[in-house]
């Protein structure tokens, strides 16, 4: 697509597991707005999942792998961006990992060892990938990260990964204010709960689903089609005043007291 509001932008996507992956709904919306996209995958595990998803934006779509926990891995991933492109304007951040024992149990009982990991891989990526993303934003840039509502309000079990999504959201503050001398913009799209592979597995989701409809003003959480187009909009020259902001796609939830 050459006339979409993304046409001329290249763009970075981490977070790509499966078909479900909210990163790939935000990567198929950029990518339909007119966007040259390049992926992570996280380790040998997800290589094939990825290359079959992106094999649909033509077979030249480059993947490289990159763990976010690890610095050389980060390096490695923008030397080869910048050997395919020499210029880059978007970047999506769509990762998180807490163990799982971390998930379930009291907050009271987090280890140091799952509070480091939620907020190394959560929260600290997005620093490290920003850095690294920068010095090729060289026309500006739009950098995007996915958090929840769990890092403003106590929601049961979201535990550890409540404290690392705060931190993400201030860390989207400050690079906001770093970056915005060079013209790139960083902001989080909060979103309501979703049947991804992260939500699998968590006890008490469908739950959570069905109070989203009976509370929430549009009576639903939201699609993962209203994720991308939100990700379109903020990714785009038309929220080029909008920087260090969260927006809440979530049916309107946020707004509720009871
Ligand atoms: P998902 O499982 O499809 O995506 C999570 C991704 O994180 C996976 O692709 C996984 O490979 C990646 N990841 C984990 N550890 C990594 C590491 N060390 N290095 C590189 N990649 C790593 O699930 P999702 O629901 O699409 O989650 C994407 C984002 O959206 C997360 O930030 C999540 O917190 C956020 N989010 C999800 C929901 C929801 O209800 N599903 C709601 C709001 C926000
Ligand atoms: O951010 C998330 C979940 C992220 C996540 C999911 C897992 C599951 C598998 C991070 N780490 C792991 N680790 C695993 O081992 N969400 C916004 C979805 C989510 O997760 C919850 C929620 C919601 C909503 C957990 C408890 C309560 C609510």
């Amino acid at each position: 697509m050459s006339d979409g509001l993304l046409s001329n932008k290249t763009g970075v996507v981490f977070g790509v597991a499966n078909k479900r992956s909210i990163a790939w709904a935000i990567a198929k919306a950029w990518h339909k707005a007119g966007a040259k996209l390049i992926f992570n995958y996280q380790g040998e595990r997800l290589k094939e999942n990825v290359e079959e998803l992106v094999a649909e934006f033509g077979a030249d779509t480059a993947i490289y792998p990159c763990d976010v926990s690890k610095d050389d891995q980060i390096a490695d991933f923008f030397a080869k961006v910048s050997g395919h492109t020499t210029k880059l304007d978007l970047l999506l951040h769509s990762v998180a990992f807490a163990p799982k024992e971390a998930l379930e149990g009291n907050f009271l009982d987090t280890s140091r060892e799952a509070f480091r990991m939620a907020h190394d891989i959560s929260a600290y990526s997005l620093i490290g990938l920003s850095r690294a993303a920068a010095p090729l934003m060289t026309d500006g840039g739009s950098i995007l990260a996915m958090t929840y509502y769990g890092s403003v309000k106590v929601v049961p079990h979201y535990n550890v990964m409540g404290v690392a999504k705060a931190s993400l959201e201030a860390s989207t503050r400050y690079l906001a204010y770093d970056l915005g001398g060079r013209k790139i913009r960083v902001n989080c799209i909060s979103a309501g709960p979703m049947q991804t592979l992260a939500a699998r597995g968590i006890s008490g989701f469908s739950m959570m689903l069905k109070h989203y409809e009976e509370h929430a003003p549009l009576k639903r959480s939201c699609t993962t089609e209203e994720l991308g187009h939100t990700g379109v909009f903020l990714a785009s020259d038309g929220a080029s005043g909008i920087t260090g902001q969260v927006l809440y796609v979530d049916g309107g939830y946020e707004i509720m007291g009871m």
